[in-house]
């Protein structure tokens, strides 16, 4: 029996192990062709996806709460995502922006204008991917205010080029024995409520951390402070209210740019087109990539006219960046998120699950923290009554949920927290289906 989102009844989706028999062969071949350094958190083969499923070769159905890493919000496909791309497609694939423009990278460039926070004056431009992004806006930061440090904080993560590694935090596995990293990148404590001492503000971790930028690089010196307003890869960190404020008053007064890195955090996930707009932050660059375009590589560095415009002419390109079937496909999926209020839907999201997680972390000692925003919400598992790290249980967890076809990543410097990335599309009842077996998985223990 299927039901109205076309998927199966509960307990009926899985007709094979996790992984079926075509995806261990399909594992076999990998082994054979593709590098060992590039692993899969789930080895089923990829045949299909829809609004919070995917299917593999074998034909179970298995629950998406990863979206791609936060990309496929939209759908996977979004219906007019897939048109808008067959569409682009049939006309041209690509012409290089620096060779012949064309209107629909102008007019995602005109959309970034208008969706990001703050009224002034903006101009974009378009990358392939979120580390692509991170690099140029550290270089259009440097160039405008002729500084070179850059500020990170404790948990960030940036991407895995050779500028972006030296920006992330952790070691193992991104940065380990890949080095030498790039210089002029300073690292400071982040707001980690749950592991700050208990009563820290968002003030307090605040002054912490620009007191060592003052202290140890020196504020005329620092070209950028560099943040995610609400951290990804390194355990969706809800800094403490008040932290980002705090931090984006003392960049202006002494003319540092603040440059917020809403790659994961961007486009509707958290409840808002921008993570910055909880807080009230108009930060001076925004890093985009990822939600924006539906699962087709684009990314953006969008900021203050005057900082952007600061770069010489050829200062800035590359030959695919904002290619026209990318900027397509970031108009359709613009779009969707406008006609299907998906700022909402991540809002609802949070409402129906942080309940559930709630009631289950009241009777779980295991669960150190509940938290996040929208459709970015996550578990961090510690031994209980301590906040000692149980990367193993949070390993255990994932496992069990992949094996009951609820596809979950876990993220965290540790790697002890638990993340929850559902499209924004997800049908509820879907939700509750993988609630109910994420509730089963973490019982279990
Ligand atoms: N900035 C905040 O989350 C990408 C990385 C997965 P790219 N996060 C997923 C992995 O293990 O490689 C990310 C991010 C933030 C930058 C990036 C980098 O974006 O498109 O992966 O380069």
């Amino acid at each position: 029996m299927t039901t109205a989102h076309g998927g199966k009844q509960t307990g009926n989706r899985l007709v094979t192990g996790i992984p079926g028999p075509q995806s261990a062969a399909l594992q076999q071949r990998r082994d054979r062709a593709v590098a060992a350094g590039v692993p899969s958190v789930l080895p089923v083969a990829t045949e299909r996806g829809g609004d919070g499923l995917l299917v593999d070769a074998d034909g179970n159905e298995l629950i998406d709460l990863a979206s791609g890493i936060a990309v496929t919000g939209a759908g996977n496909p979004a219906p007019a995502v897939a048109d808008a791309v067959a569409e682009q497609v049939s006309r041209f694939t690509h012409s290089c922006f620096m060779v012949t423009p064309y209107e629909s990278y102008v007019r995602v460039c005109e959309e970034l204008g208008e969706l990001t926070p703050g009224d002034h004056e903006k101009r974009s431009a378009l990358f392939n991917s979120g580390a692509e992004a991170v690099e140029n806006a550290v270089k259009i930061a440097r160039h405008a205010t002729g500084r070179q440090a850059v500020v990170v904080f404790d948990h960030a993560y940036h991407g895995r080029t050779n500028l972006t590694m030296a920006l992330t935090a952790k070691n193992m596995p991104y940065k380990h024995r890949f080095g030498p990293f790039a210089p002029e990148v300073h690292r400071v404590p982040m707001s980690y409520p749950f592991r700050d001492p208990e009563g820290m503000t968002g003030q307090q971790a605040a002054a912490r951390a620009t007191t060592q930028m003052a202290k140890h690089v020196g504020a005329e010196n620092i070209a950028a402070v560099l943040i995610e307003p609400i951290q990804g890869e390194g355990g969706f960190v809800v800094p403490a209210p008040g932290f980002l404020r705090a931090v984006a008053d003392w960049c202006a007064e002494h003319g540092v740019l603040l440059i917020a890195d809403e790659i994961q955090t961007g486009f509707c996930r958290t409840g808002a087109w921008f993570a910055c707009e909880h807080e009230d932050v108009v930060p001076d660059l925004i890093t985009t990539a990822k939600g924006i375009a539906g699962g087709l590589p684009l990314a953006a560095v969008t900021g203050r006219a005057e900082v952007m415009n600061a770069v010489h002419a050829g200062g800035l390109g590359g030959t695919y960046g904002g290619n026209p079937v990318a900027c397509a496909a970031a108009l359709a999926t613009i779009e969707t998120m406008r006609t299907r209020e998906l700022a909402a839907a991540a809002q609802r999201i949070e409402r129906e699950a942080l309940r559930r997680l709630d009631a289950l972390a009241e009777r779980t000692p295991a669960i150190g923290e509940v938290r996040g925003r929208g459709a970015m919400l996550a578990m961090e598992f510690v031994r209980p009554g301590t906040t000692e790290p149980d990367t193993e249980f949070t390993a255990r967890v994932a496992t069990a949920c992949h094996e009951a076809g609820v596809l979950v990543l876990t993220c965290g410097t540790y790697g002890n927290v638990l993340r929850l990335l559902p499209p924004l599309v997800i049908p509820d009842a879907l939700l509750d289906e993988a609630l109910s077996v994420i509730e089963h998985a973490v019982a279990a223990g």
